[in-house]
């Protein structure tokens, strides 16, 4: 459960999205079936995590929220990209996200392939239109986190094309990638928009990442997986090892100065969360 503050920062984020794809649809008539598609995977029930991470550190960092609106919702724009693609049946082949049919089901794999492509090119759109002189750096530090020295590297070793994930180690060195490098642009995103320093902010979304995969193992416990941490170290060993994480987390908040409400109630969230 979320206090509703943070509730209200999902509301004005939804808010500001939907203006800017209704934007960008004018921008770009007589393609609707592309706008339905993009819009459909993203608002069909999000977590929104990660705009919520770009708010909360933003807000420890003295930025404004509508500062953050566009760096958070172009890593919005990238996870929704990820999600659609993943479910393609040339990867996950999934029928259900969020409990509604995947966007290839409910669309069309063509459609659903380019509209995962627009989503994608759209996050860089978005930060150059946004962040005038800031915005190259932005877009450097989102593709670097997005690409193929980061999330799509971590897909890579997920499917088994890359080096072999044999030990516990290249299991959390493969999801630090996956997961961890767009959370941690989540916090070096908000410092670069500030210009304050941020070398160390990534070390936390990498650990936060990694936490957030934990908590999805467990979660997902009762598939059959021989690449989670389930697997790696039994159910209780996954609990115990995204306990661990979490007190390391809010340890490295207190130690950054960065300890506050917004930001500890997203890490709770995290260790509670039950979807
Ligand atoms: C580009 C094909 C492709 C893949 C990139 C990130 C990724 C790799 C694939 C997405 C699938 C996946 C399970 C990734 C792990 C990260 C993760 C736990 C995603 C789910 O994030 P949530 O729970 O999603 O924040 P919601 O539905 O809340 O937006």
């Amino acid at each position: 459960m979320m206090s509703s503050q943070v509730l209200t920062y999902i509301e004005q984020f939804d808010i500001s999205l939907q203006e800017y794809m209704a934007h960008r649809r004018e921008e770009s008539s007589g393609v609707d079936n592309l706008f339905y598609s993009m819009n459909y995977s993203l608002f069909s029930g999000g977590k929104r995590f990660r705009p919520l991470l770009c708010y909360a550190v933003g807000e420890a960092l003295g930025a404004a929220p509508d500062f953050i609106t566009p760096f958070a919702m172009a890593v919005e724009c990238i996870h929704t990209y990820s999600l659609i693609h993943d479910d393609l049946p040339c990867m996950d082949n999934d029928d259900v996200r969020r409990g509604q049919p995947t966007n290839h089901k409910r669309f069309s794999e063509d459609i659903a392939l380019l509209a995962g492509d627009a989503l994608l090119t759209e996050a860089p759109l978005i930060l150059a239109r946004a962040y005038g002189e800031r915005s190259g750096i932005l877009i450097e530090s989102l593709c670097h986190a997005a690409g193929a020295s980061g999330m799509i590297r971590g897909q890579v070793l997920d499917l088994g094309h890359g080096d072999r994930v044999d030990s516990l180690e290249s299991l959390i060195h493969l999801h630090e990638q996956k997961t961890g490098q767009l959370m941690a642009a989540c916090f070096v995103g908000p410092a670069l928009i500030l210009q304050k320093p941020h070398k160390e902010l990534a070390e936390l979304g990498f650990l936060l990442g990694l936490a957030f995969q934990v908590k999805d193992d467990v979660l997902d416990s009762h598939q059959e997986d021989n690449q989670s941490f389930v697997a790696f170290l039994g159910l209780e060993g996954a609990e115990n090892y995204l306990q661990s994480l979490t007190e390391k987390i809010h340890r490295a908040l207190k130690e950054f100065d960065m300890d506050t409400p917004f930001l500890k109630e997203l890490i709770e969230y995290n260790l509670n969360r039950k979807l």
